[in-house]
């Protein structure tokens, strides 16, 4: 994908959390292909080391660190060694998330707690901790990795749709207190996307017929597909460039147009 120059990510030094698979390497990927330098976590040593090759077999020569974004002292002590070992994080991407499925009457305060945790106290962590270099550089740009569940409810994701219903107001409050120092602050919301999260939704039952969920989602869905997380790359690197300078709190919708369709009738 050629993109032109204030599209570029040349120079740019790119943190995604969370990112040795799934959403968070294609969107890695895309600021590779756009000129960034990247730098991506995971919640331990194993998952570091696969997305490590994985970005080595797609060519991107990747800085990864282990951290849980929920710890603030490591939180702190990545952004510290980035900031020595590889430069200032001009481009944050708080991708790393959970979710549980659970009826919210059975979920524990505790399970609860988990995925807000994840979902919405780690992306304000990280972006406290790398909101300084980026005033004293004069710019920055923080993607909060939203969701259809920050506009819908549905059964058994009432931790997971607060959190990232948070999120969008995070997202919001960011952009409020830090556009005067070149910081903008977006979001994207993805519908539904073809990842390991989402696997449970689309198994395919003992007859081999789709998943009732997968149908469900295709009914919903004008685009009639799940999306890919291919789908996600341009916006990011959109939201991520100087094309978007004057874009700030907003949320960025990928989602097949879910949001604008009440559903295929029956
Ligand atoms: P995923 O496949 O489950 O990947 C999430 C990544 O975050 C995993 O590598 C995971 O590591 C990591 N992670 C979890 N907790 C962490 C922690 N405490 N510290 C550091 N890393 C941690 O999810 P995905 O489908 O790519 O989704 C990525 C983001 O997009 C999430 O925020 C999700 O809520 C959001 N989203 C997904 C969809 C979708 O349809 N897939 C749609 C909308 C939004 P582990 O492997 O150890 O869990
Ligand atoms: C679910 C799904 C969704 C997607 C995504 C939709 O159980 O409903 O996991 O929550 O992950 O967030 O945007």
């Amino acid at each position: 994908m050629e993109f032109p120059k204030s599209f570029s990510l040349e120079g740019k030094i790119a943190l995604i959390t969370g990112a040795s698979y799934g959403i968070g390497f294609a969107i890695a990927t895309a600021f590779h292909q756009a000129g960034a330098t990247i730098v991506f976590n995971d919640i331990n040593q194993d998952l570091v080391n696969r997305g490590l090759a994985s970005y080595a077999e797609a060519g991107i020569p990747a800085h990864g660190y282990v951290c849980d974004v929920t710890n603030e002292d490591q939180v702190n002590e990545l952004v510290q060694k980035v900031e020595a070992e590889v430069g200032v994080i001009d481009i944050l991407v708080n991708n790393a998330g959970i979710i549980r499925r659970i009826p919210m009457c059975d979920m524990s305060a505790a399970e609860f707690r988990k995925v807000v945790d994840v979902d919405l106290n780690a992306p304000f962590i990280v972006s406290k901790a790398v909101i300084p270099s980026m005033i004293k550089k004069g710019h920055g740009k923080i993607i909060n990795i939203c969701s259809m569940m920050s506009e819908l409810g549905r059964e058994t994701v009432s931790a997971y749709a607060a959190a990232k219903g948070g999120l969008k107001m995070l997202t919001r409050n960011i952009c409020s207190e830090y556009g005067e120092f070149n910081i903008q602050c977006n979001g994207i919301g993805p519908g539904y996307i073809a990842t390991p999260q989402t696997a449970p939704l689309r198994e395919k039952q003992p007859d081999g017929s789709r998943h009732p969920f997968d149908q469900f989602i295709i009914a919903k869905t004008p685009a009639a597909r799940w999306g890919e997380t291919e789908d996600l790359m341009g916006p990011a690197v959109f939201l991520a460039s100087d094309a978007s300078n004057f874009v700030n709190g907003h949320i960025l919708y990928v989602d097949g147009g879910i949001l604008a369709y009440i559903g295929k009738q029956p």
